[in-house]
């Protein structure tokens, strides 16, 4: 399958002139799989088009935001009126409040909200609000979750952090990171060691309540309420990062999924529509310490943007259809089912694992059991790479890393789960030469 690319070829030179890397984010660079990453011209709906005139069934979907699929018209016309408003006012707007109110209808654990402009200054803003809070210092994440890249959380990372081999970054200095705690993703003794050892001094238990940042790792039965009583017992706050997962999984996000009731959470992605949004919640005993009420300062020029506003509006909105996760839930199972028929017609079936909670999945190049970071990073990724590069060929977009995700959308019909599933057969076959 030849695809046309001397149109990307172009854009990315001329990009990597003035861009470092040619990208505003290095996992879009295709470092982890070679090649030419398309330069996006539109989309719509569950596909995009390149400045190749190439269209791919879409499931980066933004990295979560478009659940909707691309330019649901009714976002793009709240939009578009909301434009002719003004863009930004440094000033209080009733929009906000409607998005915090609607937050926290969806999220029982959340009473209020303080809006920010992307998922590292809302947890960056969550670890400041436990710690202030607590008055203690420490905070203990996962090993390969992925928090944003504030530099306390750049610490053996997920996404591109672990895509581009640099989960703890040059340029953090060790006084940032001397208060970040490591423990391997469902391991709870670890975690209850951590907080034994470190009693009293730990103000959060920071996680990802699915991992969707080293591929996809659901908790294991019973981890998140381990992580929940855990939490409880030694004072600390759980800070669950929705960043990914809140809207995603259900309205209530994964903490509505597992029934599991955080002291933070964080929100991001898909709250705005697509646009600069992400979010802190809890209850108003715990967010009464941000400033101004409290000492806890925290503040941004954009924060609650009113064209932002609006596209989660839209988007919550159109959420809370009757049907909408359900119908979602349907095209995730047969695209899951699809994809572990074409890796077993390959020969793959127990070289491959394949997880999926709600319409967030991924295939790891590696045998079962993927459970964490270690057992994720055993994956092939040259066998990864030339799956990922087939689908591609083949018109349809994965995230370009074997440690993200695929996104499906409600746009996703069965046109896009047909041409999935054809392209699966091949892409396997591929990757299996390389298995
Ligand atoms: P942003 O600062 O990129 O908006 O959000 C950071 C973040 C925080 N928490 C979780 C659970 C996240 O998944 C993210 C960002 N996700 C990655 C995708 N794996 C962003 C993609 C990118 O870096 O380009």
């Amino acid at each position: 399958m030849t695809r046309k690319t001397s149109n990307s070829q172009a854009a990315f030179e001329r990009a990597r002139n003035v861009l470092v890397g040619g990208v505003n984010s290095p996992v879009r660079a295709f470092a982890a799989v070679g090649g030419v990453p398309p330069f996006i011209a539109k989309a719509r709906g569950a596909r995009l088009s390149d400045v190749d005139g190439n269209e791919y069934v879409d499931y980066v979907a933004a990295y979560g935001p478009a659940i909707l699929g691309h330019a649901h018209e009714e976002v793009v016309v709240a939009m578009a009126k909301a434009v002719r408003l003004g863009t930004s006012y440094g000033a209080p707007t009733q929009l906000e409040t409607q998005l915090a109110e609607a937050v926290a209808a969806a999220v029982p654990s959340i009473e209020q909200v303080r809006f920010v402009s992307s998922g590292t200054e809302a947890v960056m803003s969550a670890v400041r609000l436990a710690r202030g809070a607590t008055g203690r210092s420490k905070i203990i994440k996962c090993v390969g979750c992925y928090h944003g890249h504030a530099d306390s959380l750049l610490v053996q990372a997920g996404s591109g952090a672990l895509t581009l081999g640099v989960p703890s970054s040059p340029g953090v200095p060790a006084g940032a990171t001397a208060d970040t705690l490591l423990a391997p993703y469902n391991d709870l003794p670890a975690v209850r060691a951590a907080m034994e050892e470190h009693e009293a001094q730990v103000a959060a238990m920071l996680v990802e309540p699915v991992a969707g940042n080293m591929g996809v790792v659901p908790p294991a039965d019973g981890y998140l309420q381990g992580l929940r009583d855990l939490c409880t017992r030694h004072g600390a706050m759980l800070i669950f990062d929705e960043v990914m997962t809140g809207f995603r999984l259900s309205l209530a996000g994964a903490q509505g999924l597992f029934g599991i009731r955080p002291d933070i959470t964080t929100l991001g992605k898909i709250i705005g529509g697509g646009m600069p949004v992400g979010a802190v919640g809890a209850s108003r005993e715990i967010m009464k310490n941000f400033s101004p009420e409290g000492p806890v300062y925290q503040a941004g020029t954009l924060s609650g943007n009113p064209v932002a506003m609006t596209a989660g509006l839209a988007t919550l909105r159109l959420l809370r259809e009757d049907g909408f996760y359900e119908n979602l839930e349907k095209t995730s199972a047969a695209i899951d089912a699809g994809l572990r028929q074409a890796a077993a017609a390959a020969g793959l079936q127990n070289r491959v694992t394949f997880h999926r909670v709600g319409s967030m999945l991924c295939c790891f190049f590696a045998p079962p059991p993927v459970v964490d970071y270690k057992t994720a990073t055993a994956s092939n990724k040259a066998a990864f790479a030339a799956y990922f590069h087939a689908m591609l060929d083949r018109g349809v977009y994965l995230a370009p890393s074997q440690f993200e995700a695929m996104f499906v959308s409600a746009a996703h019909g069965s046109a896009e789960v047909d041409q999935t599933i054809q392209a699966a057969h091949e892409a396997f076959a591929a990757a299996a030469k390389l298995l």
